[in-house]
């Protein structure tokens, strides 16, 4: 059967969740990421912003040079995970068959459910109408009959924008696109396949599969199948087995330890409230640490129980993170936590412990407050340091 596959991705995320919050800053070029003062990077853009070359990941000292007037505002994540829950369930609204990735994109299967609609088309308009309506957020969808084709076309029409590749038409709309289009195509293989006298998807859409298989084993396979407009990935909600990471680079190569601490303490924060967010709990816990000289490292931990506790995640990392500085005194560029192995948040009763219950109420209320009155409105101790 022919799939109809939306690929749904908010404009401007977080800059349009400050805008929706603050309708003063709409029109403006403005930057969430932080002060320009501190080192730090552009986390969201507005169109308006990048007219002047800003983009996502740049310095916000670059940022600030390109366009002096730019209004930047520090990234609130609470307000922006309450936006992307609002997001999903409108979403859920239009098929049940939901993906979704990060906190402002998402798959779509609508099969079948646009024919109240009477096309695909009108459904994706109904859909745009209704996120527009409710958050005050423009959306870009690409429609397609799979995953990447669909992912592709969203990226090309953005801002506002909505583009359909009927089916049959995928190669003609492919071809001529740069292979970086493609997702998983980086820098290496973008150079790789340049070399190879490959520039566009169509060109390696018709080299024999043979050859790209080769060049890059399995991913080339992939590859070869995306250029050809096949992918028949399936449209399905994230499995059990995803991780949830956060990491930090600092603004200068460190070795202090009390630093080091606070900022692993931050992350831990992080994720345990993302985990509270997706109702999950994480038995896994990896810290990563990469060294002034790029070197990086990781070491992993499994807890007794799966948790979702800001405090027992961070104990079990803040172990890790003193065995390797007794291990290795070297300067630290970035420090990462993932946790992983996560579950569903019935816990084992055998190993229910009330010190446990309590830390877990005490993150819970510093949760509403943030969520209501900001993320910065209470700070744990160690948080004060970063
Ligand atoms: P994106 O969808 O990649 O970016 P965007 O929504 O700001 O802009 P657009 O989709 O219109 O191109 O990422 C979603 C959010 O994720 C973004 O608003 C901020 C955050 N993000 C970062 O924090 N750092 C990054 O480097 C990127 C790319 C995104
Ligand atoms: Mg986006």
């Amino acid at each position: 059967m022919v799939r109809c596959i939306f690929h749904i991705d908010l404009d401007a995320f977080f800059v349009s969740a400050e805008q929706a919050l603050n309708p003063k800053l709409r029109g403006k070029p403005v930057i969430v990421g932080g002060d320009p003062e501190r080192r730090g990077v552009v986390a969201s853009a507005s169109y308006e912003a990048r007219s002047f070359g800003i983009h996502a990941g740049m310095p916000l000292s670059k940022a600030h040079r390109l366009c002096p007037q730019a209004i930047f505002i520090q990234a609130n994540f609470s307000r922006y995970r309450e936006a992307s829950h609002k997001f999903m369930e409108i979403l859920a609204d239009f098929s049940p068959c939901i993906e979704p990735l990060g906190l402002d994109e998402a798959y779509l299967d609508v099969t079948g459910y646009e024919k109240p609609y009477g096309s695909p088309w009108k459904l994706a308009l109904a859909t745009k109408e209704r996120i527009y309506k409710e958050l005050k957020f423009t959306a870009s969808i690409g429609i397609a009959t799979c995953k990447v084709v669909a992912k592709i076309a969203s990226d090309l029409c953005k801002p506002d924008g909505l583009l359909e590749i009927t089916p049959g038409e995928e190669h003609h709309f492919l071809n001529p696109l740069p292979v970086a289009k493609l997702p998983g195509v980086g820098k290496k293989t973008e150079q790789v396949l340049k070399e190879m006298g490959i520039a566009t998807i169509g060109e390696l859409a018709s080299l024999p599969l043979d050859t790209v298989k080769k060049r890059f084993g399995k991913f080339g396979i992939v590859i070869h199948g995306y250029a050809n407009g096949i992918d028949g990935r399936k449209v399905e909600a994230p499995g059990e087995s995803k991780s949830i990471s956060k990491q930090t680079t600092f603004a200068r190569d460190t070795l202090a330890h009390h630093f080091l601490e606070a900022s692993l303490h931050h992350l831990c924060e992080q994720v345990s409230a993302e985990l509270r967010y997706r109702d999950k709990r994480a038995r896994c816990v990896t810290l990563k640490l990469r060294y002034a000289d790029f070197k990086t490292i990781t070491r992993q931990v499994t807890l007794k129980e799966a948790s979702n506790v800001g405090r027992i995640i961070f104990t079990a990392a803040l172990q890790l993170l003193n065995k390797a500085l007794a291990q290795k005194e070297k300067p630290i560029r970035l420090i990462g936590i993932k946790i992983s192995n996560l579950s569903g948040k019935e816990r084992q009763l055998y190993m229910f412990n009330a010190e446990t219950e309590k830390l877990g109420h005490l993150d819970k209320a510093i949760q509403q407050i943030r969520r209501r009155y900001g993320s910065t409105a209470i700070k744990k101790g160690k948080d004060i340091l970063i």
